[in-house]
């Protein structure tokens, strides 16, 4: 029965929003510009992934380790977009969405160390093409679930045949712990036959881990900090 109810509510989105006129004559008028946007993004993606890739490379050459330890990249779907649109009342136009959409071309860098994390993002924002439009730290301020991660929003250009264009970038810097902890409070989150009381229980259980996962992080930075003391004695 519930499930019935889930379905025909999804139905429903889907033909509101989706499948809505002003969705399709959206689709259909911008085909092409939509397609060049999103391959826009993709490239901008290409050289914020790059800068990051030189810098671990440099530090792997210099100090023999990689602040590093994976780099994931996404562009946000269209139908993502489309529902950001709609929550925040925007314009539906491409100028509308690459204005108030910061998030489209989003670039993930895992890092094993809270040190690596600020350094890296001072690294990115020294470069001489990119441009800071935003810093939030949920670090230093974690999110009410718990939530902790280093973003940025950055315009960075991409070079293209005849012409220059700056393009919107989000970084999200993050330990392994914090990303840990991020992807499977993604999967609470967008679980939607937990029940209420089960669901509350656990978002507290999530900022009770959170707590943990931020005391186990400042703790291995100590270590690996009296390790590197210890080298240079
Ligand atoms: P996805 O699929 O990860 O891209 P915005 O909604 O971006 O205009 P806001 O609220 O200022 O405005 O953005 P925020 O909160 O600074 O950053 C949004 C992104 O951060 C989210 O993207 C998540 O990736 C991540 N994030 C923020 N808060 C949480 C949280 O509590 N839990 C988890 N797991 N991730 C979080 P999207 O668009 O939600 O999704």
């Amino acid at each position: 029965m519930e499930n019935r109810i889930w379905e025909q509510l999804q139905t429903k989105f889907v033909r509101e929003s989706i499948l809505s006129d002003s969705f399709l004559d959206f689709m259909q008028e911008n085909k092409l510009p939509v397609d060049t946007m999103m391959a826009y993004y993709r490239c901008a993606i290409m050289e914020v992934e790059t800068k990051f890739k030189v810098l671990n490379e440099q530090f792997s050459l210099r100090y023999d380790r990689n602040p590093i330890e994976s780099i994931k990249t996404r562009i946000k779907s269209m139908e993502s977009i489309m529902k950001k649109v709609r929550n925040k009342n925007l314009p539906l136009s491409l100028s509308s969405i690459e204005e108030n959409i910061r998030d489209v071309a989003g670039v993930r860098v895992v890092c094993s160390f809270l040190d690596d994390i600020y350094m890296l993002a001072d690294c990115l924002l020294q470069q001489d093409d990119i441009t800071l439009l935003e810093r939030k730290d949920y670090i230093q301020n974690p999110k009410e679930s718990g939530y902790r991660s280093l973003h940025l929003i950055v315009e960075v250009p991409i070079f293209l045949q005849n012409e220059k264009r700056n393009m919107k970038v989000e970084v999200q810097l993050r330990t392994i712990a914090m990303d840990f902890w991020a992807s499977l409070e993604h999967k609470l989150r967008y679980k939607k036959n937990i029940p209420e009381e089960e669901a509350e229980l656990l978002a507290k259980e999530m900022v009770e881990c959170a707590k943990t996962s931020a005391a186990l992080d400042s703790r291995m930075q100590d270590i690996k900090n009296r390790i590197v003391m210890g080298e240079e004695d």
